[in-house]
Protein backbone atom coordinates (compact mmCIF):
# COMPACT_ATOMS: atom_id res chain seq x y z
CA UNK A 1 0.00 0.00 0.00
CA UNK A 2 3.24 2.20 0.49
CA UNK A 3 3.69 4.43 -2.88
CA UNK A 4 7.46 4.57 -1.72
CA UNK A 5 9.37 2.27 -2.93
CA UNK A 6 12.50 3.17 -0.64
CA UNK A 7 9.88 0.84 2.06
CA UNK A 8 9.02 -1.53 0.09
CA UNK A 9 12.16 -2.68 -1.67
CA UNK A 10 13.01 -3.96 2.00
CA UNK A 11 9.80 -5.49 3.08
CA UNK A 12 9.77 -7.88 -0.89
CA UNK A 13 13.31 -8.49 0.50
CA UNK A 14 11.75 -10.44 3.62
CA UNK A 15 12.53 -14.15 4.52
CA UNK A 16 9.99 -15.89 6.20
CA UNK A 17 11.69 -19.10 5.65
CA UNK A 18 13.43 -19.58 9.33
CA UNK A 19 10.72 -21.01 11.79
CA UNK A 20 10.74 -22.15 15.07
CA UNK A 21 10.52 -25.88 14.81
CA UNK A 22 10.43 -28.96 16.94
CA UNK A 23 14.01 -31.26 16.73
CA UNK A 24 14.03 -34.85 17.45
CA UNK A 25 14.58 -34.11 21.57
CA UNK A 26 11.00 -32.17 21.31
CA UNK A 27 13.32 -29.00 22.19
CA UNK A 28 11.85 -25.60 20.03
CA UNK A 29 14.91 -24.50 18.03
CA UNK A 30 15.19 -22.10 14.94
CA UNK A 31 18.17 -23.05 11.66
CA UNK A 32 20.21 -20.55 10.92
CA UNK A 33 22.90 -20.26 8.46
CA UNK A 34 25.44 -20.21 10.76
CA UNK A 35 24.01 -23.09 13.28
CA UNK A 36 20.55 -23.91 14.90
CA UNK A 37 19.59 -21.78 18.25
CA UNK A 38 18.26 -23.79 20.74
CA UNK A 39 15.00 -22.01 22.79
CA UNK A 40 14.97 -23.45 26.49
CA UNK A 41 12.22 -21.90 28.64
CA UNK A 42 13.45 -20.76 32.02
CA UNK A 43 10.31 -20.46 33.51
CA UNK A 44 6.36 -18.79 33.46
CA UNK A 45 5.03 -15.69 34.51
CA UNK A 46 2.14 -13.76 34.48
CA UNK A 47 1.93 -11.29 31.79
CA UNK A 48 5.49 -10.35 31.46
CA UNK A 49 6.65 -7.25 30.51
CA UNK A 50 10.34 -6.34 30.47
CA UNK A 51 13.34 -7.44 32.29
CA UNK A 52 16.92 -5.90 33.18
CA UNK A 53 20.16 -6.84 34.72
CA UNK A 54 21.52 -5.66 37.39
CA UNK A 55 25.72 -5.47 37.59
CA UNK A 56 26.14 -8.77 39.77
CA UNK A 57 24.01 -11.11 37.24
CA UNK A 58 20.69 -10.90 38.70
CA UNK A 59 17.83 -10.76 36.60
CA UNK A 60 15.10 -8.01 37.31
CA UNK A 61 11.72 -9.09 35.68
CA UNK A 62 8.14 -6.76 35.74
CA UNK A 63 5.13 -8.67 35.24
CA UNK A 64 2.17 -6.46 34.17
CA UNK A 65 0.01 -6.89 36.99
CA UNK A 66 1.95 -5.20 39.38
CA UNK A 67 5.27 -7.82 40.45
CA UNK A 68 8.77 -7.02 40.12
CA UNK A 69 10.77 -10.25 40.66
CA UNK A 70 14.36 -11.22 40.64
CA UNK A 71 15.85 -13.89 38.74
CA UNK A 72 18.99 -15.46 39.79
CA UNK A 73 20.83 -18.93 40.50
CA UNK A 74 17.26 -20.87 38.51
CA UNK A 75 15.16 -19.27 41.57
CA UNK A 76 12.58 -16.42 41.41
CA UNK A 77 12.22 -13.92 43.97
CA UNK A 78 8.69 -13.35 45.83
CA UNK A 79 7.23 -10.17 44.52
CA UNK A 80 9.67 -7.19 45.19
CA UNK A 81 8.15 -5.40 48.27
CA UNK A 82 7.53 -1.66 48.29
CA UNK A 83 6.78 -1.37 43.98
CA UNK A 84 4.30 1.73 43.56
CA UNK A 85 0.44 0.23 43.50
CA UNK A 86 -0.34 0.22 39.22
CA UNK A 87 -3.34 0.59 37.52
CA UNK A 88 -3.76 -2.91 35.43
CA UNK A 89 -6.02 -3.19 32.86
CA UNK A 90 -5.33 -4.23 28.89
CA UNK A 91 -1.89 -2.28 27.56
CA UNK A 92 -1.57 -0.37 31.62
CA UNK A 93 0.38 -1.92 34.70
CA UNK A 94 3.67 -2.71 35.32
CA UNK A 95 5.77 -1.94 32.69
CA UNK A 96 9.84 -1.19 31.96
CA UNK A 97 12.12 -1.33 34.70
CA UNK A 98 16.02 0.16 33.61
CA UNK A 99 18.76 -0.27 36.03
CA UNK A 100 20.61 3.15 37.25
CA UNK A 101 24.01 3.21 35.47
CA UNK A 102 25.84 3.56 39.18
CA UNK A 103 23.83 1.05 40.31
CA UNK A 104 26.43 -0.45 42.38
CA UNK A 105 26.95 2.24 43.84
CA UNK A 106 23.53 4.05 44.73
CA UNK A 107 21.66 1.00 44.28
CA UNK A 108 18.81 2.78 42.14
CA UNK A 109 16.46 1.52 40.08
CA UNK A 110 13.29 2.60 37.61
CA UNK A 111 10.00 1.60 37.26
CA UNK A 112 7.52 2.89 34.05
CA UNK A 113 3.95 2.02 35.11
CA UNK A 114 -0.02 3.12 34.87
CA UNK A 115 -0.96 5.09 37.74
CA UNK A 116 -4.81 6.34 38.18
CA UNK A 117 -5.31 9.92 38.89
CA UNK A 118 -5.59 10.68 43.14
CA UNK A 119 -9.00 12.62 41.98
CA UNK A 120 -11.31 10.37 39.52
CA UNK A 121 -14.45 12.36 37.66
CA UNK A 122 -17.74 10.86 38.56
CA UNK A 123 -19.14 11.19 34.90
CA UNK A 124 -15.92 9.38 32.43
CA UNK A 125 -17.07 8.33 29.77
CA UNK A 126 -14.67 7.25 26.71
CA UNK A 127 -16.16 8.86 23.64
CA UNK A 128 -15.69 6.77 20.64
CA UNK A 129 -13.14 8.04 17.67
CA UNK A 130 -14.11 6.98 14.43
CA UNK A 131 -10.28 6.28 13.71
CA UNK A 132 -9.94 3.57 16.14
CA UNK A 133 -12.49 1.33 14.39
CA UNK A 134 -13.50 -1.35 16.87
CA UNK A 135 -9.66 -0.94 18.09
CA UNK A 136 -11.01 0.63 21.42
CA UNK A 137 -12.35 -0.09 24.58
CA UNK A 138 -15.69 1.97 25.23
CA UNK A 139 -16.24 0.21 28.91
CA UNK A 140 -13.00 2.21 31.06
CA UNK A 141 -14.21 4.95 32.63
CA UNK A 142 -10.48 5.71 35.13
CA UNK A 143 -8.58 8.40 34.41
CA UNK A 144 -4.97 7.38 34.33
CA UNK A 145 -1.29 7.93 32.67
CA UNK A 146 2.08 6.13 32.71
CA UNK A 147 4.34 7.36 35.17
CA UNK A 148 8.16 6.79 36.13
CA UNK A 149 9.77 6.17 40.08
CA UNK A 150 13.03 5.62 40.97
CA UNK A 151 13.81 3.57 44.38
CA UNK A 152 16.47 1.87 46.42
CA UNK A 153 16.39 -1.98 46.15
CA UNK A 154 17.71 -3.17 49.05
CA UNK A 155 17.41 -6.75 49.29
CA UNK A 156 13.99 -7.96 48.46
CA UNK A 157 12.15 -4.39 48.71
CA UNK A 158 12.15 -1.04 46.92
CA UNK A 159 12.91 1.53 49.26
CA UNK A 160 12.85 6.04 49.10
CA UNK A 161 10.59 5.30 46.21
CA UNK A 162 9.60 8.73 44.41
CA UNK A 163 8.19 9.85 41.20
CA UNK A 164 10.52 11.35 38.80
CA UNK A 165 8.34 12.14 35.89
CA UNK A 166 4.36 11.97 34.86
CA UNK A 167 2.42 11.60 31.39
CA UNK A 168 0.04 14.77 31.21
CA UNK A 169 -2.67 15.20 30.95
CA UNK A 170 -3.97 11.94 32.16
CA UNK A 171 -6.96 10.42 30.36
CA UNK A 172 -9.38 7.56 30.72
CA UNK A 173 -8.69 4.65 27.72
CA UNK A 174 -6.47 1.51 27.97
CA UNK A 175 -4.10 1.83 25.43
CA UNK A 176 -1.13 3.26 23.89
CA UNK A 177 1.05 3.93 27.23
CA UNK A 178 4.16 3.91 25.83
CA UNK A 179 6.74 3.29 28.80
CA UNK A 180 10.51 2.11 27.73
CA UNK A 181 12.99 3.48 30.34
CA UNK A 182 16.88 3.75 28.83
CA UNK A 183 20.04 5.32 29.65
CA UNK A 184 21.82 7.02 26.86
CA UNK A 185 25.70 6.51 27.71
CA UNK A 186 26.35 10.36 29.02
CA UNK A 187 23.69 9.09 32.11
CA UNK A 188 20.38 10.99 31.01
CA UNK A 189 17.54 9.17 30.87
CA UNK A 190 14.91 8.54 28.01
CA UNK A 191 11.12 7.59 27.85
CA UNK A 192 8.75 6.61 25.40
CA UNK A 193 5.63 8.02 25.63
CA UNK A 194 2.72 6.88 23.56
CA UNK A 195 -0.47 9.31 22.88
CA UNK A 196 -2.91 7.38 24.64
CA UNK A 197 -5.09 6.43 21.49
CA UNK A 198 -6.07 10.01 21.61
CA UNK A 199 -3.65 10.96 18.09
CA UNK A 200 -3.16 14.95 18.41
CA UNK A 201 -1.48 14.86 21.55
CA UNK A 202 1.52 13.75 19.58
CA UNK A 203 1.86 17.06 17.64
CA UNK A 204 0.86 19.29 21.23
CA UNK A 205 3.65 20.87 22.77
CA UNK A 206 1.78 21.58 25.69
CA UNK A 207 1.55 17.35 26.08
CA UNK A 208 4.42 15.13 26.79
CA UNK A 209 1.83 12.46 24.65
CA UNK A 210 3.39 10.76 22.05
CA UNK A 211 6.76 12.10 22.70
CA UNK A 212 10.67 10.88 23.50
CA UNK A 213 11.08 12.30 26.51
CA UNK A 214 14.94 13.38 28.14
CA UNK A 215 15.28 14.08 31.60
CA UNK A 216 17.76 14.07 34.22
CA UNK A 217 17.84 10.74 36.41
CA UNK A 218 16.31 12.57 39.56
CA UNK A 219 13.69 14.16 37.12
CA UNK A 220 15.20 17.69 36.79
CA UNK A 221 15.24 18.56 32.73
CA UNK A 222 19.03 18.31 30.83
CA UNK A 223 19.53 22.56 29.85
CA UNK A 224 20.76 21.23 26.54
CA UNK A 225 17.14 19.71 25.56
CA UNK A 226 15.50 20.96 22.84
CA UNK A 227 12.61 22.75 23.49
CA UNK A 228 14.10 24.63 26.98
CA UNK A 229 13.07 27.70 27.17
CA UNK A 230 10.56 27.96 24.05
CA UNK A 231 7.26 29.47 24.41
CA UNK A 232 4.45 26.89 24.70
CA UNK A 233 6.26 23.53 24.39
CA UNK A 234 7.67 21.25 27.22
CA UNK A 235 10.94 20.96 28.17
CA UNK A 236 11.32 17.47 28.76
CA UNK A 237 10.53 16.69 24.53
CA UNK A 238 13.16 15.32 22.91
CA UNK A 239 11.42 14.36 19.75
CA UNK A 240 7.50 14.38 18.63
CA UNK A 241 4.78 12.73 16.78
CA UNK A 242 5.12 9.36 18.11
CA UNK A 243 2.02 6.59 18.55
CA UNK A 244 3.26 4.12 20.96
CA UNK A 245 6.78 3.27 20.98
CA UNK A 246 7.14 0.17 22.83
CA UNK A 247 10.80 -0.54 22.22
CA UNK A 248 14.38 1.99 22.59
CA UNK A 249 17.98 1.05 22.49
CA UNK A 250 21.71 2.86 21.45
CA UNK A 251 23.76 1.17 18.78
CA UNK A 252 26.32 0.10 20.70
CA UNK A 253 29.73 2.05 20.26
CA UNK A 254 27.57 4.98 19.11
CA UNK A 255 25.18 7.90 20.72
CA UNK A 256 22.75 6.89 18.51
CA UNK A 257 19.13 6.17 19.78
CA UNK A 258 16.72 4.05 17.64
CA UNK A 259 12.66 3.57 18.95
CA UNK A 260 10.52 1.76 17.11
CA UNK A 261 6.89 2.31 17.51
CA UNK A 262 3.41 0.51 16.67
CA UNK A 263 1.99 2.04 13.38
CA UNK A 264 -1.87 2.27 13.52
CA UNK A 265 -3.41 -0.71 11.36
CA UNK A 266 0.29 -1.62 9.36
CA UNK A 267 3.40 0.74 9.22
CA UNK A 268 5.02 0.25 12.31
CA UNK A 269 8.25 2.10 12.50
CA UNK A 270 11.81 1.92 13.30
CA UNK A 271 13.18 5.21 13.40
CA UNK A 272 16.83 7.14 14.41
CA UNK A 273 15.75 9.65 16.66
CA UNK A 274 17.22 13.04 16.46
CA UNK A 275 16.80 15.54 18.61
CA UNK A 276 14.01 18.10 18.07
CA UNK A 277 12.64 16.26 14.97
CA UNK A 278 9.27 15.56 14.20
CA UNK A 279 7.90 12.12 13.30
CA UNK A 280 4.81 12.76 12.05
CA UNK A 281 2.11 10.92 14.06
CA UNK A 282 -0.88 11.15 13.09
CA UNK A 283 -0.10 13.43 10.27
CA UNK A 284 1.19 10.87 8.06
CA UNK A 285 2.06 6.94 8.33
CA UNK A 286 2.57 4.15 6.43
CA UNK A 287 -0.52 2.73 7.52
CA UNK A 288 -4.44 3.93 7.57
CA UNK A 289 -6.58 4.21 10.23
CA UNK A 290 -8.90 0.63 12.13
CA UNK A 291 -11.77 2.33 9.89
CA UNK A 292 -9.90 1.96 6.84
CA UNK A 293 -9.54 5.77 6.26
CA UNK A 294 -6.39 6.59 4.90
CA UNK A 295 -3.80 8.40 6.03
CA UNK A 296 -1.19 10.27 4.11
CA UNK A 297 2.07 8.70 4.10
CA UNK A 298 5.37 9.97 5.14
CA UNK A 299 7.01 10.92 1.44
CA UNK A 300 3.61 12.86 0.87
CA UNK A 301 5.30 15.78 3.94
CA UNK A 302 8.55 15.55 3.63
CA UNK A 303 8.71 18.03 6.46
CA UNK A 304 8.12 15.10 8.48
CA UNK A 305 10.83 12.76 9.51
CA UNK A 306 10.12 9.82 7.53
CA UNK A 307 11.10 6.31 9.50
CA UNK A 308 14.33 4.20 8.53
CA UNK A 309 12.13 1.23 8.08
CA UNK A 310 8.32 0.77 8.12
CA UNK A 311 6.71 -2.70 7.85
CA UNK A 312 3.97 -3.12 6.08
CA UNK A 313 1.67 -5.35 6.91
CA UNK A 314 1.91 -5.15 11.28
CA UNK A 315 4.52 -6.93 13.27
CA UNK A 316 3.85 -5.04 16.42
CA UNK A 317 7.03 -4.53 17.85
CA UNK A 318 8.04 -4.34 21.45
CA UNK A 319 11.54 -4.62 23.29
CA UNK A 320 14.61 -4.02 21.12
CA UNK A 321 17.68 -4.81 21.87
CA UNK A 322 21.46 -4.69 19.37
CA UNK A 323 22.81 -8.06 19.51
CA UNK A 324 26.73 -8.18 20.39
CA UNK A 325 27.37 -11.29 22.08
CA UNK A 326 29.81 -14.03 20.18
CA UNK A 327 27.10 -16.95 21.06
CA UNK A 328 24.71 -16.51 17.96
CA UNK A 329 26.98 -14.88 15.24
CA UNK A 330 24.00 -14.52 13.12
CA UNK A 331 23.43 -11.78 15.01
CA UNK A 332 26.38 -10.16 15.73
CA UNK A 333 25.94 -6.37 15.10
CA UNK A 334 22.11 -6.64 14.23
CA UNK A 335 19.35 -5.50 16.02
CA UNK A 336 16.47 -7.84 17.54
CA UNK A 337 12.93 -6.49 17.79
CA UNK A 338 10.30 -8.91 19.28
CA UNK A 339 6.63 -8.91 17.51
CA UNK A 340 3.62 -9.31 19.26
CA UNK A 341 0.66 -9.97 16.65
CA UNK A 342 3.42 -11.48 13.94
CA UNK A 343 4.57 -13.76 16.83
CA UNK A 344 7.81 -13.31 15.69
CA UNK A 345 11.72 -12.45 16.74
CA UNK A 346 12.47 -9.64 14.15
CA UNK A 347 16.40 -9.35 13.05
CA UNK A 348 17.24 -6.03 11.58
CA UNK A 349 20.66 -5.71 9.69
CA UNK A 350 22.70 -2.26 9.38
CA UNK A 351 25.19 -1.14 7.48
CA UNK A 352 26.37 2.02 10.06
CA UNK A 353 23.39 4.10 10.16
CA UNK A 354 21.18 2.70 7.48
CA UNK A 355 18.55 0.12 7.45
CA UNK A 356 19.81 -2.56 5.00
CA UNK A 357 17.45 -5.57 5.67
CA UNK A 358 14.63 -6.99 8.49
CA UNK A 359 14.20 -10.75 9.00
CA UNK A 360 11.12 -12.25 10.74
CA UNK A 361 11.79 -15.47 12.58
CA UNK A 362 8.40 -17.31 13.01
CA UNK A 363 8.38 -18.27 17.05
CA UNK A 364 4.94 -19.19 17.09
CA UNK A 365 4.75 -16.99 20.15
CA UNK A 366 3.63 -13.18 21.31
CA UNK A 367 7.33 -11.85 21.73
CA UNK A 368 6.82 -8.89 24.19
CA UNK A 369 11.10 -8.20 25.23
CA UNK A 370 14.19 -8.75 23.69
CA UNK A 371 17.65 -8.77 26.11
CA UNK A 372 20.67 -9.71 25.45
CA UNK A 373 22.36 -12.13 28.64
CA UNK A 374 25.77 -11.23 30.16
CA UNK A 375 26.99 -14.64 28.68
CA UNK A 376 26.34 -13.94 25.06
CA UNK A 377 22.87 -15.81 25.39
CA UNK A 378 19.56 -13.75 24.32
CA UNK A 379 16.71 -13.91 26.84
CA UNK A 380 12.76 -13.21 25.25
CA UNK A 381 9.42 -12.86 27.82
CA UNK A 382 6.45 -14.38 25.62
CA UNK A 383 3.31 -12.47 26.09
CA UNK A 384 0.67 -13.20 28.29
CA UNK A 385 -1.07 -14.85 31.59
CA UNK A 386 -0.07 -18.81 31.20
CA UNK A 387 1.98 -18.91 28.76
CA UNK A 388 4.29 -16.03 29.40
CA UNK A 389 7.18 -17.83 29.64
CA UNK A 390 10.70 -16.38 29.64
CA UNK A 391 12.94 -18.13 26.59
CA UNK A 392 16.83 -18.26 26.71
CA UNK A 393 18.01 -18.27 23.01
CA UNK A 394 21.34 -20.61 22.68
CA UNK A 395 23.56 -22.64 20.30
CA UNK A 396 22.17 -26.11 20.41
CA UNK A 397 26.31 -26.88 21.35
CA UNK A 398 26.18 -24.62 24.04
CA UNK A 399 27.48 -26.08 27.47
CA UNK A 400 26.49 -22.77 29.99
CA UNK A 401 22.79 -23.01 31.26
CA UNK A 402 21.22 -19.41 32.12
CA1 LIG B 1 6.36 8.40 11.68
Amino acid sequence: MSSNVYFTLPILAMSLAVSAIANSAGAQELTLPDGKVEIESLGKFDNPWAMAYLPDGRLLITEKPGSLRIYSDNTLSEPVAGVPKVEYHDQGGLLDVAVDPNFADNGLIYLSYTEAAAQQPTDAREEKDPRLGDYQDLNDTVLKGMAVARGRLAGNRLEDVTVIWRQEPKTIGRGHFGGRLLFAPDGKLFITSGERQRFEPAQDMNSNLGKIIRINPDGSIPEDNPFVGQDGARADIWSLGHRNPLGAAFRPGTSDLWVHEMGPKDGDELNLIVKGQNYGWPQVSEGKHYNDADIPNHSEKPELRKPDYAWVPAISPAGLTFYTGDKIKDWKGKALLGGLSSEALIVVSFDGNKVTGAETLKMGKRIREVVQAPDGAVLLLVDGESGGDLLRLAPSDDAEAG
